[in-house]
């Protein structure tokens, strides 16, 4: 399923978009079936910011996390072969799943400031994978989702302020002058695969009318030791638990310095309070 160039493509960059891994009829039943869902009282609906002035679209369509801890769909879809089988040719090793999320990122909606996934996760020893399908075609327009390529070579980088009128979470990473953001323009059905360093996140939707839906799953390297408490239960791909420890929170994280003209990352700040809302 996944060749020996994609392979490469993903250990050079970070990332790999597996085109229409999921059929038509399946998206348009998942973004039916999320419509609907979102309704149940079950949903552990990320409603920020609170303040219900600011008219934000995103408290009519907050992001839906966890979902398969409860909803058997979403279950099936976290343990699909088909994702199995790529991460396992991309990881060498089958990856064990701990969260699902749903996008809705409806018209005018704020994106999500650059990031990286394990600054969340807190996966050691290694890192977490992200599998991230669109359900609606994504562009620039509708605030595809966007990356750094090579990114995943760096280490956790400390955080920094967010701009929050672009942004619904509020930190981010900075990034040297000059880096790529590469906008991942994707159809509904592909699914993209990124490592858990990859700096990456979306522009606001600028569209009137178009919703920008994905369904995210994460997992972490079948080896890791430890995962944010956050993310317990963890499990195999065969749905079993499988007891991995809490990782700390906080930790050391890398910050920007110039070496010989030349922008490097060295591990010397700290980051004091790590949230695990990813
Ligand atoms: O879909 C987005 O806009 C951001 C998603 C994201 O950053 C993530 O899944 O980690």
């Amino acid at each position: 399923m996944i060749s020996a160039e994609q392979k490469e493509f993903f250990d050079q960059n970070g990332y790999l978009i597996v085109s229409g891994l999921f059929l038509q009829e399946e998206t348009a039943y998942y973004r039916d079936y999320y419509m609907e869902l979102r309704h149940d009282a079950r949903c552990q609906a990320d409603r920020r910011p609170k303040d219900p002035k600011q008219k934000d679209p995103l408290l009519t369509y907050p992001r839906l996390m966890q979902m398969h801890r409860w909803d058997a769909v979403t279950l099936a879809w976290l343990l699909d072969q088909r994702m199995n089988q790529c991460m396992t040719s991309l990881l060498e090793r089958e990856p064990l799943a701990v969260q699902t999320m749903l996008y809705f990122k409806p018209p005018k909606a704020r994106g999500q400031a650059l990031h990286q996934d394990n600054y969340y996760l807190r996966v050691q020893p290694g890192t977490c994978l992200a599998a991230w399908m669109a359900l609606d075609r994504c562009d620039e327009v509708n605030g595809c989702l966007q990356v750094v390529a090579g990114s995943h070579n760096w280490p956790v980088l400390c955080t920094e302020k967010a701009n929050t009128k672009a942004s619904f979470t509020d930190v981010t990473v900075p990034i040297p002058e000059g880096s790529q953001v590469v906008p991942v323009i994707m159809q509904p059905g592909d699914v993209l695969f990124f490592n858990g360093s990859l700096v990456h996140g979306s522009l606001p939707n600028r569209s009137r009318t178009r919703f920008r839906r994905s369904l995210i799953a994460h997992y972490i390297e079948g080896d890791s030791e430890q995962v944010a408490r956050a993310y317990n239960p963890v499990l195999r791909m065969d749905g079993s638990v499988v007891d991995v420890a809490a990782s700390e929170r906080g930790g050391q994280c890398g910050v920007w310095v110039t070496k010989n003209g030349e922008p490097i990352v060295e591990v010397t700040g700290y980051e004091v309070v790590v949230k695990a809302t990813e």
